[in-house]
């Protein structure tokens, strides 16, 4: 059978988690209270509208559609200043070994993100050319723990949905995976991410042996 693999990327292929959180941050204190690295954690795999619902009920502010839309804009204009300077020195490690052994074997890769800035921080480290397909934050209408955007990416590779592996760090991510029917692999703390189908700290723990055993699924 013909397995595809789908990847996350805030937290699986890069570390963007600190630039969100500054960006959140600034604009907490802004609009004049605190958000602490406890609170982000509420803020991975979720999208930019939901963050921003999310912050405003931490700081119990009430926004009019303006002032929302405002702030939605803001907080991405901060956060693009940090990406822009990104480079392949921030990919986490062992990710471009796992890359590489996938395309060797001609295994279809795609990329699985709730961002909408997904595709410029994939050309900003320098790994568009692994991916057969990259969907993102623009592509879904549904966020996760909805499947919808595994699903797009797994019909976008020709790969049945339950022939897909997914690499994700948050847990709204591995509940789209497994509702998807997929193989979730957690990437992170696994007391956190308990409902993946595996578990391991970070790509370093991920042997080319136990890659050689998922392409059986
Ligand atoms: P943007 P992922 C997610 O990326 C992040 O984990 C989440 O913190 C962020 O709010 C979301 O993307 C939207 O990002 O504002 O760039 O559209 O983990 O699904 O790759
Ligand atoms: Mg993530």
């Amino acid at each position: 059978k013909k397995v595809g693999f789908i990847f996350d990327l805030d937290g699986v292929i890069v570390d963007t988690a600190k630039y969100h959180y500054l960006a959140w941050r600034k604009l907490a204190n802004e609009l004049g209270f605190e958000f602490s690295k406890e609170q982000n954690e509420l803020f991975k795999g979720v999208s930019r509208k939901r963050c921003l619902e999310i912050l405003l009920d931490i700081g119990k502010i009430k926004a009019t559609q303006e002032q929302f839309d405002t702030w939605m804009i803001d907080k991405n204009v901060d956060y693009l200043a940090y990406i822009e300077k990104m480079d392949a020195k921030e990919i986490l490690p062992d990710v471009p070994r796992v890359l590489e052994y996938l395309k060797k074997k001609n295994i279809p890769i795609a990329l699985g993100s709730a961002s909408k800035n997904a595709r410029p921080i994939l050309e900003k480290v320098n790994l568009v050319s692994y991916f057969d397909s990259i969907v993102d934050g623009n592509s879904v209408t549904k966020a996760k723990p909805d499947p919808e955007v595994f699903l797009i990416a797994a019909n976008n590779l020709g790969v049945n949905a339950s022939s897909c592996i997914v690499f994700e760090d948050a847990v709204a991510g591995i509940q789209a995976a497994n509702s998807a029917k997929m193989t979730s692999i957690g990437i992170g703390d696994s007391d956190i991410l308990d409902e993946a189908s595996y578990n391991f700290k970070d790509f370093t723990e991920i042997s080319d042996s136990f890659l050689e055993s998922l392409l059986s699924k």
